[in-house]
C-alpha cells in the first residue's frame, strides 16, 4: 500500500518537469516569442528581470544553505557586540543591493516602455469590449467583431473602450496587455512583422463567460488588408436564393433585430455583435466554437449550451425556420466586386 502511494508520488514528481515544458510549447501564443516589435519591447524588460530574480534567488538559497551548515547558536555576549562585518554584509546586502536592484528596474522598464506610450500614425482601429465578446470598428465604417484584421508590417493603434465592465486586451505575441475600463478611452499600438493569425484572449475577468472571451489578430498584407476593410464597409449581400430569401425574412420578423445589425436591411440593433459579414468569420461567440452549419443553428436555437450565462436569449424556431434563416446567414460573405 505504501510502496504503491510512494511509486504514484514519484511518478507525479517525474512528471512535473514535463507539464512544465508543455507549457513552453509554441503553439500557445506567449510573450516570449515576440512576433512584433511591441512584444519585444515587453519580453526584453522581462528577460533581464528574470536572470536577475534567478541570480538573486541562488544567491539567498546559497546564504540560507551557508547559515544551516556553518552557522553556530547565538551567545548571550554576541548580543551587545559592535557593528560587525556580518551586521554590514547583511546591511549593504538586504537593504543595499536589494534598493539598488529596484531602483535599477524602476528606471529601465520605464525607459524601455517610453516607445510603447509613443504616438504614431497608423491605421485606426476601435475596439468596443463587451460581456463577452469584442465590438470592432474601422475608420470606413467597417464594423465586425471577435477578428481583428490589420496590415502585416504596418503601425495600427487602438483605441479601447468598455460597455459594461473592465476588459483587458491581450495579444501576447504582437503587444503587453492594456485595460478596457468603462467611461475612459485606453490606447494600444500593434505592428505584425508578418503576415500570420495571432490569437488573443481578455485577460481581465469579467464574469461567468471570461475565458470564453477570446479573439483573433489576422495579419494580411496591406493590399489584401485595404481589400479587407472596403469590403467590411460594404452592405450585406442580397440573399441569393429563395431559401434564403425566406431566412432573412425570419431573421426580420425576429427578436434578432433588437440586437443586431445587418448593414443594408431594417436590422439595426447594437446590443449584439454586428452580422452584417457573419459567413467570413471563423468562430460564433468570440473563439467559442466554429462557424459550421450545425453549430450556427443550435447557437441561435440555444446559445447557452456553448457559452452558459452569455446574454443572448434562446430563440424557438420551427424546423424549417431554423434551416432557411441558417442558409441565410451562411450567405453573408463578401459581395462579389
Ligand atoms: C438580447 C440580444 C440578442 C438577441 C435578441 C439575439 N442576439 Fe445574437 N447575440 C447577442 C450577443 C450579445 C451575442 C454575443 C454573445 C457572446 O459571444 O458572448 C450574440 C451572438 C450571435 C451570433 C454569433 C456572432 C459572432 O460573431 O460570434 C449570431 C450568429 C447570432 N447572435 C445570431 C442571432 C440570431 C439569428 C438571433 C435571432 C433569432 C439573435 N442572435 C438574437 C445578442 C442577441
Ligand atoms: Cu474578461
Amino acid at each position: 500500500m505504501n510502496g504503491e502511494r510512494a511509486r504514484r508520488s514519484r511518478r507525479l514528481l517525474l512528471s512535473l518537469p514535463l507539464i512544465a515544458l508543455a507549457a513552453c510549447a509554441t503553439k500557445s501564443p506567449s510573450i516570449l516569442s515576440p512576433k512584433g516589435p511591441a512584444a519585444r519591447t515587453a519580453s526584453s524588460i522581462w528577460w533581464p528581470m528574470v536572470w536577475v530574480a534567478t541570480a538573486v534567488t541562488i544567491f539567498v538559497v546559497a546564504m540560507g544553505a551557508y547559515g544551516v551548515v556553518r552557522g553556530r547558536r547565538i551567545r548571550e555576549e554576541d548580543i551587545s557586540r559592535e557593528v560587525s562585518w556580518g551586521d554590514r554584509f547583511i546591511l549593504i546586502a538586504g537593504l543595499g543591493v536589494t534598493g539598488a536592484i529596484l531602483i535599477g528596474f524602476f528606471v529601465f522598464s520605464v525607459a524601455r516602455s517610453v516607445s510603447l506610450a509613443r504616438a504614431e500614425p497608423g491605421t485606426q482601429i476601435t475596439v468596443i469590449g463587451h460581456d463577452w465578446w469584442w465590438e470592432v470598428r474601422y475608420a470606413n465604417g467597417a464594423v465586425t467583431a471577435n477578428e481583428i484584421h490589420i496590415p502585416a508590417g504596418e503601425r495600427v493603434n487602438i483605441t479601447l473602450q468598455s460597455a459594461d465592465v473592465i476588459h483587458s486586451l491581450w495579444v501576447p505575441e504582437l503587444a503587453p496587455k492594456i485595460d478596457l475600463i468603462p467611461g475612459r478611452t485606453t490606447h494600444v499600438w500593434f505592428k505584425a512583422d508578418h503576415p500570420g493569425e495571432y490569437r488573443g484572449q481578455c485577460a481581465e475577468y469579467c464574469g461567468l463567460q471570461h475565458a470564453h472571451m477570446a479573439f483573433f489578430v489576422i495579419a494580411d498584407t496591406p493590399d489584401a488588408f485595404a481589400q479587407w476593410m472596403s469590403d467590411m464597409a460594404r452592405p450585406a449581400t442580397a440573399p441569393a436564393t429563395a431559401l434564403a430569401q425566406q431566412g432573412q425574412a425570419v431573421f426580420l420578423s425576429n427578436t434578432c433585430i433588437g440586437c443586431h445589425a445587418i448593414r443594408g436591411t431594417a436590422a439595426n440593433g447594437q446590443l449584439g455583435p454586428d452580422l452584417t459579414h457573419i459567413a467570413t468569420r471563423q468562430t460564433i461567440g468570440a473563439g467559442t466554437v466554429p462557424l459550421t452549419a450545425n453549430d450556427l443553428a443550435t447557437w441561435i436555437t440555444d446559445p447557452e449550451l456553448f457559452k452558459p450565462g452569455v446574454t443572448m436569449p434562446p430563440t424557438t424556431l420551427t424546423k424549417d425556420q431554423l434551416n432557411a434563416l441558417v442558409t441565410y446567414l451562411l450567405g453573408l460573405g463578401f459581395p462579389s466586386p
